[in-house]
């Protein structure tokens, strides 16, 4: 099997919601020296982007997106052990998927390179108010603020995170970059981010930058 039938064989699993297939086609892919990253931005992604246009087309509904979701995760758990980092960062990271918002699959994957990039993470789980946000920036100085919404109303969210750090000081502290489908690189600026991470494998990198950057005094 080639590559891209292997990425073919992922992304099918995750739209027939298909548990014994997503391990099966995971493990194969490994097996076969698929590179990680792209087993999961090539192969299970693409998958829950057709998901999410079944569920927009009224063909698939909330339940399946539950499933999918599930079937994602069985996924990402048997690649997870054969990402490995490219360099020790040696750096905090909070992540959170903000207020009101029960979408993680993002941000676990967010989570897991950040980890594998030598990150100490701190993972806030989904759902995660400003204050809360704050409260912990001020405990842990991250160098790092990682922030998830796939809502176009709770992205909204963010924005209150960076003005509440404003409010508490902490703003400058830390650098802020925010991810998930609705966001886009104005809106990120026009709350105050650093940083609008294309997808999960260019925002880490931007973090190891970051971090790399201020090691060497820039
Ligand atoms: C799975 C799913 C769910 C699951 C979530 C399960 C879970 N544990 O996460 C459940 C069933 C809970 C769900 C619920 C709902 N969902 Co939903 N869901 C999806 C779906 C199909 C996939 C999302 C996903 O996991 N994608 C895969 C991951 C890997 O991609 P990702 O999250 O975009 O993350 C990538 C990047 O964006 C980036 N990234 C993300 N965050 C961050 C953060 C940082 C710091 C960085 C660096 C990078 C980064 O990295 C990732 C990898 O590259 C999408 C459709 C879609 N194609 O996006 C709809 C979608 C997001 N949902 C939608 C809706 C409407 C809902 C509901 C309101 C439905 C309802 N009527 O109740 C509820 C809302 C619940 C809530 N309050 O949050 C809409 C949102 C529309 C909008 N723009 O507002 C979508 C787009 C579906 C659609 N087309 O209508 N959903």
């Amino acid at each position: 099997m080639s590559d891209s039938e292997h990425l073919l064989a992922l992304r099918e699993a995750i739209i027939n919601m298909d548990f014994e297939g997503i391990v099966t086609a995971a493990q194969g892919a490994m097996d076969a020296g698929v590179e990680p990253r792209m087993a999961i931005t090539g192969g299970m992604v693409p998958g829950m982007v057709v998901v999410g246009e079944k569920f927009e087309e009224g063909e698939f509904f909330l339940s399946e997106l539950v499933v999918a979701g599930e079937v994602m995760k069985d996924g990402i758990k048997v690649i997870e052990p054969y990402i490995t980092g490219e360099s020790e960062a040696a750096a905090k990271a909070v992540v959170a998927t903000v207020e009101g918002d029960y979408h993680d699959i993002g941000k676990n994957i967010v989570a897991t390179l950040l980890t594998v990039q030598g990150f100490d993470v701190v993972d806030l789980g989904m759902d995660v108010s400003a204050s809360m946000i704050v409260e912990v920036v001020r405990e842990q100085h991250p160098d790092v603020l990682g922030m998830s919404a796939l809502l176009s109303t709770t992205m909204l969210k963010m924005g209150d995170v960076i003005e509440a750090l404003r409010t508490a000081g902490l703003r400058d502290d830390v650098k802020i970059m925010v991810g998930g489908t609705p966001v886009t690189p104005a809106f990120a600026d026009s709350i105050g981010a650093d940083h609008c991470a294309a997808n999960a494998v260019e925002g880490v990198h931007k973090c190891v930058e970051w971090v790399a950057g201020a090691k060497g005094g820039n």
